[in-house]
């Protein structure tokens, strides 16, 4: 994944728990990185080790820290020079939601080695809606739930979401439930 995605968990831990405890995480993930870049493209596993190696040194589970950080993410690329983007997705959750996958063609024209995820509601009510996620990366569900509470307090839509359909369930992609 984009550099970005790393440096964003780096901002988390350092900003909630101090540079010692990201140093720990950092030395457990077997990371050498001294800094990311954010527009440099990295191996996933990367990622994958810096979310397991700081579910250990926190205490949480995988689950809570990818929740964790995509309602992070949400706040930490407003601030890193994608507000602008961000804003031009869409003026409500909704239409956010709708929008996303626009949102990555923007991204993947000008980084060429993005994978981005593919979403899309269906059963769209004035309090509620299914989002369909799909990726080719494996086990970041629970990150889709933080993503999507994130934007309901960026549009003061705070929402409950709840992950109710995936491979478990006979689906061949993660279903989940907003309502706000
Ligand atoms: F609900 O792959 C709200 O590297 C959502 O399944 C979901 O393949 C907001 F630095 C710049 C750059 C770069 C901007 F220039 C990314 F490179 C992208 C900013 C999207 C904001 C996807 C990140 C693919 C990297 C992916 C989880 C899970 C999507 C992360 C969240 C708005 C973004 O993001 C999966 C990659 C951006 C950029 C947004 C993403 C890759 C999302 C959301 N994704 C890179």
């Amino acid at each position: 994944m984009y550099g970005l995605v790393n440096k964003a968990v780096e901002d988390l831990v350092k900003n909630n728990f101090g540079e010692a405890i990201w140093l720990e995480i950092k030395e457990k993930a077997e990371v050498k990185e001294n800094t990311f870049v954010g527009m440099q493209s990295y191996h996933d596993g990367i990622t994958y080790r810096l979310v397991g190696a700081a579910s250990q040194v926190l205490g949480l589970s995988a689950e809570q820290v990818l929740e964790t950080f995509g309602e992070y993410w949400v706040l930490y690329t407003a601030q890193e020079g994608y507000g602008e983007m961000l804003d031009a997705a869409g003026k409500n959750l909704v239409e956010f939601l709708q929008n996303l996958d626009a949102l990555h063609v923007k991204v993947g024209n000008l980084m060429s080695e993005l994978r981005p995820p593919s979403f899309e509601c269906s059963d769209i009510t004035d309090r509620s809606l299914v989002l369909h996620y799909f990726s080719e990366r494996e086990g970041l569900a629970p990150m889709v739930v933080g993503l999507v509470k994130g934007l309901g307090k960026k549009f003061n839509t705070p929402c409950q979401v709840n992950w109710v359909g995936s491979k478990k369930t006979g689906e061949d992609h993660d279903i989940f439930e907003v309502a706000w």
